[in-house]
């Protein structure tokens, strides 16, 4: 009967906090301010959710950055050196979120890391044997109260200790210890007796990581510390939520431990109503029902949530069923409303955070209506589905099932052309280069904005991205880079930009959702077949390349990172949306080649992103998503080099996965993983020739030379001089260029004084 809201979407429908958080670190608004404007914006949240019916309303998803850190800073894991900075709470928050520097200090940022399979990245807390867990921040109990002074009694949302131990760096300890997590305990206890102080029901502790593969040792861990925590609840009401996929290893687990509710779901889970049918359901707990999916933006299928449900109450007391999101509506853009560009045909299969809240609530009214197929929610949604159903890709059986084994194989073998292309080439020894974007510099989003409002034409805007290729070409060649690029200033986003030039898909006008801290991405949404109306990219890289007699490396983004950054059809598998678009780009990479250009570097920032938690799932999916890449480029040349790119550090146990791409010069981050990754190259199959960040294009700090220096000695010491390629970790979009700049050109000067010195 009762209906409930994971997480709700922070940002803003318009982006608000993100721009209020940027005017307060650039000193344009008042700590005062922004504290006022984000009340507002969270009662407004408040309300919406309220006035939808919402019964379980969420507080403390909102966070000026991360929750995660929101959660370091209430547990105080915070390395000691931002202690002491000596500085207010929320000026030691934005401290470790953005890093601080002055002239004699030089703090960095704390890392980021992927949540989970989604494109939101969670900031890293560092727990070490230093680590004094103790109560540090009011923010869950201010809000909880915020939400009070207007009428609503929320649903508190913490991070539960094993999700926190677990995705945390640890340094030299283990969470395993009894003694190290007693402390956190008591934390959790104290924050639990302030809810009850404050007059709260619920509390919803998140535990994700019980969707992961599960040791003997978290489960004990997990066991311990909630048999603990749950003795002193009191008359709170824990729910735990879990999201994100099943629970398999601890599902029975959890029928002994004192909770009051579970929530699982059912979207990303589907594993979890075997796991009910096959072992029941506790009596007396509520059964939060995650069934409107948090994180795609398709119209929920009543017929199969009701399917659902209706299995469901079979095994738990109907009263006691929940109706639910799988997870935070975050991952999904604000409201529909908005979109006044889109048609209805294709707006009408579309609910975004908002309309969501209407579905969670129709579901209810429908679950709870015996003769629900009569009803007219029921009989419209059920017409859309049969309607989209009739509207299946078309191309699949004829195009994808036709490949042969032979469209996915390059050829000659890797050692055969490299040596061609170096004859081609002509690169000197640690060739310098960047990965593609150069910093977006204000004038760019303003035609780009301009041209979009009509305030210029085509042909001017053209004049200007012509006129900043120019630019930046010549920059290039000052700073001495050896392979040049056109700085993507043509493109809002790597994914987006391809969404708009590409059939098949749908661009939202406000589709916003947050990627990490303060930046948002707008995912296009796939929709129908995808096809390649005309060349997309060769213009501007055919004029860039006019410009200079050095190499201008063509940028593209691959068929598996434009597939995990977009809103992806749910009735049509992955696979076959992933080879339809590596057919699209394969035909860009081929007009590339034919203009001349020499090298392609098709980006796959994005390859393991949807990687399944479970390892059991690994190969399937990379398989696909291997063979999909494979096919852009298996036509190519021997002499035409084929680079990739790829955002992680963490993925020294997929090395022989990705040498499987069969690519010529792959680039990745690894500065901030002490490039460990280093000897896991040299143990794996990887053949390619390797470009290991030297930079973190995240920090806004210049980068002296001799620190660049040391790294590149390191690395040649680890994986030899031959191999190895020198540029960033990343795209330099997101800099300034007075950052970019001088950083690039001390790495140019570090890469010549190494080479001078062979
Ligand atoms: N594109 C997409 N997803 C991504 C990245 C991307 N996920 C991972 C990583 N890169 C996240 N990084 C960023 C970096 C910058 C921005 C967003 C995500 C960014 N966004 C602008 C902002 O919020 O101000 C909005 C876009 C714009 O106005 O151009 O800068 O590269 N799909
Ligand atoms: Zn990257």
């Amino acid at each position: 009967d009762m209906i409930s809201v994971v997480g709700f979407p922070r940002i803003g429908e318009n982006r608000e906090l993100k721009k209020w958080v940027e005017s307060y670190l650039d000193k344009k608004l008042s700590k005062e301010q922004l504290i006022q404007n984000s009340k507002e914006l969270k009662k407004k949240h408040w309300q919406i959710q309220k006035e939808h019916g919402i019964d379980l309303i969420p507080s403390n998803d909102f966070s000026f950055y991360d929750t995660f850190l929101d959660h370091a800073m209430l547990v105080n894991a915070i390395p000691a050196g931002y202690k002491n900075l000596g500085k207010e709470e929320l000026d030691t928050y934005f401290a470790l979120a953005k890093g601080y520097q002055t002239q004699n200090l030089d703090l960095k940022a704390l890392p980021m890391k992927k949540w989970f399979f989604t494109n939101y990245h969670y900031i890293v807390p560092e727990i070490t044997s230093d680590t004094e867990f103790k109560l540090s921040s009011t923010k869950p109990f201010d809000e909880f109260e915020e939400a009070l002074s207007i009428g609503i009694k929320t649903k508190p949302v913490i991070i539960g200790a094993l999700t926190f131990l677990k995705l945390a760096k640890k340094i030299d300890v283990s969470i395993y210890e009894k003694a190290f997590w007693v402390n956190l305990l008591s934390v959790y206890i104290q924050i639990l007796d302030r809810f009850k102080t404050l007059g709260a029901e619920f509390i919803q502790i998140d535990e994700p990581v019980l969707v992961t593969d599960l040791t003997q040792a978290d489960i004990e861990l997990f066991d311990n510390f909630y048999r603990q925590l749950l003795s002193q609840k009191g008359n709170l009401k824990i729910i735990l939520q879990t999201y994100f996929g099943d629970i398999r290893d601890i599902y029975e687990k959890l029928f002994t431990l004192d909770f009051d509710a579970i929530g699982l779901d059912f979207v990303d889970g589907k594993y979890n109503l075997e796991l009910i049918k096959k072992f029941g359901y506790p009596r007396g707990k509520l059964l939060i029902a995650g069934i409107v999916n948090g994180r795609n933006v398709f119209k929920n299928s009543y017929k199969e949530s009701l399917e659902i449900l209706n299995t469901l109450s079979n095994y738990v007391d109907k009263k006691d069923i929940v109706i639910s999101t799988s997870c935070s509506l975050m991952f999904v853009p604000y409201s529909l409303k908005f979109e006044t560009q889109l048609d209805s045909s294709k707006k009408k299969y579309l609910a975004f955070a908002e309309e969501k809240l209407k579905e969670l609530n129709e579901l209810n009214i429908l679950f709870n209506d015996k003769n629900y197929t009569q009803n007219s929610s029921y009989i419209y949604n059920t017409q859309l589905f049969e309607e989209m159903k009739a509207n299946k890709f078309s191309d699949i059986n004829t195009v994808v099932n036709n490949l042969r084994d032979d469209d996915f194989e390059r050829k000659p073998c890797f050692e055969e052309r490299i040596k061609i292309q170096k004859d081609v080439l002509k690169l000197p020894k640690l060739p310098t280069t960047t990965i593609g974007s150069f910093p977006q510099t204000p004038d760019v989003r303003k035609a780009r904005s301009e041209l979009k409002n009509g305030r210029i034409t085509f042909e001017e805007y053209d004049k200007f991205i012509k006129q900043k290729i120019e630019n930046v070409i010549k920059l290039q060649e000052e700073i001495g880079l050896d392979v040049l690029v056109h700085g993507e200033y043509e493109r809002n986003d790597m994914v987006e930009f391809f969404g708009e030039n590409l059939e098949g898909f749908i661009i939202t006008k406000n589709g916003w959702v947050q990627s990490y801290g303060t930046r948002c991405v707008k995912p296009p949404i796939i929709f129908s077949d995808i096809k390649r109306k005309r060349p997309i990219t060769v213009e501007y890289i055919k004029y860039a390349q006019s410009l200079t007699a050095k190499p201008v490396k063509g940028i593209l983004t691959g068929p598996v990172t434009i597939l995990n950054w977009s809103f992806v059809r749910e009735d049509i598998p992955l696979k076959d949306v992933a080879f339809q678009l590596a057919l699209a780009i394969k035909e860009e990479v081929l007009d590339l080649e034919k203009e001349g250009v020499k090298i392609i570097q098709i980006d796959e920032a994005a390859l393991i992103e949807k990687l399944p938690l479970r390892k059991a799932y690994h190969k399937d999916y990379l398989d696909w998503a291997i063979k999909a890449f494979k096919l852009t480029c298996s036509k190519v040349k021997p002499e035409t080099q084929i680079h990739t790119h790829m955002c992680y550090s963490n993925f020294d146990d997929l090395l022989d996965e990705i040498a499987r791409m069969d690519v010529d010069v792959i680039t990745f981050e690894a500065a901030k993983s002490d490039f460990t990754i280093l000897d896991s190259i040299k143990k794996s199959n990887l053949k390619s020739e390797v470009g290991p960040g030297v930079f973190d294009v995240h920090s806004p700090r210049i980068v002296p030379k001799e620190e660049m220096k040391d790294l590149i000695l390191k690395m040649i010491e680890k994986i030899g001089l031959d191999r190895l390629w020198i540029n960033p970790d990343c795209g330099l979009k997101t800099r300034k260029e007075e950052e970019a700049f001088p950083t690039l050109h001390n790495m140019v000067l570090a890469a010549w004084e190494v080479r001078n010195n062979l």
